[in-house]
């Protein structure tokens, strides 16, 4: 069987960590989202992978180039118009022989489902066949109905209270060729994109065999800032600590700490796992580097930093006496001396931030910066939790920035 991933869209509500790179190539735990998925593919056998790509595909390309590096054969489609999950599959038409695993390059998943994906498909008997997960809040998804293991009914995302089930599609199937002549009579749909759901929904006309799969495993939809946070925390739970780089004498590590080569963590750093630090990078002397921290190549962080839950991602440098908590920080920034990035509000309610013009609550207690590409503070500046700032701007000495930045702004005292 071969496999098609989606990997196209905008990713909107990511940013500002999307203006510069598509979602599915975020950083999360040493490598990128899209990576995990290839990974699991390639371990269930599936070496031919078709990836669907659009929105700043050169990174995507140049990454993954022809996937021998990671044990697969990559081939590239590129969606010209961002018009919907069925146009994007539409793609794959001339890839695929018989049946064809689909997924959204931007989950997260364990690596049970596919395998037992793969092992509950019957050619013969399923035309379709879909995974589902249970949630307690399936308004924002896909809600289907099912009846007899089969689905019976697709509503994207109801209005709260009126889901018909707490099922949802998780963006995972299994399909024949019939999907692509359901995909070309697949008309625009209220949302005004093409989507895959509508395609299923004319299978089920049509009596084809649409069969419901529900997993118990974990399975995450990567689309939020916070949720990178989230992933990031659980997949550096599961790290195995290994030193390739240089520890020098008067470093204290608990837990597990993976150091890439090339690293050094200079004396009395204290670090308490699981942490991941890429290859180049250079920790210290004096900081405290707490749990759940996932460092990018060549990152440098300076004296007396404290760091906890992150990400930072590669080139990216924290000046000394910095505090950087439960953040997302991209590439190629400069935090200055005395940045502090608070996670926490004063009445300890959950920490709410704007998503595409609309105030989301992130669920979380404790959430800081959400800080785009090649972004400059100075020194003493101060983030209120769940602050986003735009790539390239800068934040200027002893700003308390309480407000979302948009891109290229200086924002000064
Ligand atoms: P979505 O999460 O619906 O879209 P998105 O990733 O662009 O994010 P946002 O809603 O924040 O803008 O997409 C699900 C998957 O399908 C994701 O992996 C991207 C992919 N996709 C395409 O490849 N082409 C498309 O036209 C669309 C809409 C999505």
């Amino acid at each position: 069987m071969k496999a098609i991933i989606l990997s196209a869209g905008e990713g909107t509500r990511m940013r500002p960590l999307t203006l510069t790179k598509p979602k599915t190539m975020l950083p999360v735990a040493g490598k990128p989202i899209m990576q995990y998925n290839i990974e699991i593919l390639r371990d269930n056998g599936i070496k031919d992978i078709l990836l669907i790509v659009g929105y700043k595909e050169d990174i995507v390309k140049n990454y993954f180039k022809d996937g021998k590096e990671f044990g697969v054969n990559i081939s590239y489609k590129t969606q010209t118009n961002l018009a919907g999950t069925a146009n994007a599959i539409g793609y794959g038409e001339d890839f695929i022989n018989d049946s064809v695993i689909v997924l959204n390059g931007d989950l997260i998943l364990n690596n049970d489902i596919i395998e037992e994906l793969i092992s509950k498909y019957n050619e013969s008997e399923v035309d379709t066949l879909m995974v589902l997960k249970e949630v307690n809040n399936p308004s924002s998804f896909g809600v289907v109905e099912v009846e007899n293991g089969l689905v019976k009914n697709i509503v994207e995302k109801p209005k709260k209270g009126e889901a018909p089930s707490n099922l949802i599609n998780t963006g995972i199937y299994i399909f024949n060729k019939d999907i692509f002549d359901k995909i070309n009579k697949t008309q625009i749909s209220s949302r005004g994109e093409y989507e895959i759901t509508d395609s299923l929904s004319m299978q089920i006309e049509e009596n084809k065999i649409v069969k419901a799969y529900v997993t118990t495993k974990d399975w995450i939809d990567v689309g939020r800032p916070w949720e990178l946070i989230e992933i990031n925390e659980r997949l550096l739970k599961k790290i195995k600590g290994e030193i390739k780089g240089k520890v020098e004498s008067g470093v204290t590590i608990h837990g597990e700490v993976f150091l890439d080569e090339g690293s050094i963590l200079k004396s009395g750093v204290y670090i308490e796992g699981s942490v991941y630090i890429g290859k180049n990078c250079d920790i210290g002397p004096n900081s405290y580097i707490r749990g759940n921290t996932y460092f990018g190549d060549n990152v440098h962080v300076g004296n007396a930093v404290e760091i906890k839950n992150s990400i930072i991602m590669e080139n990216t440098n924290v000046g000394h006496l910095s505090y950087v908590g439960d953040s997302v920080i991209g590439s190629n920034c400069n935090i200055a001396a005395g940045t502090n990035i608070a996670n926490l509000r004063f009445d300890n309610k959950s920490v709410k931030t704007i998503i595409k013009n609309k105030k989301e609550d992130s669920g979380r207690r404790k959430l800081g910066a959400i800080i785009g590409d090649s972004v400059k503070t100075g020194i003493n500046s101060s983030f209120s939790p769940g602050v986003k700032v735009g790539s390239s701007s800068t934040i200027g000495s002893g700003v308390l920035l309480y407000h979302d930045v948009g891109s290229n702004m200086r924002i000064l005292v």
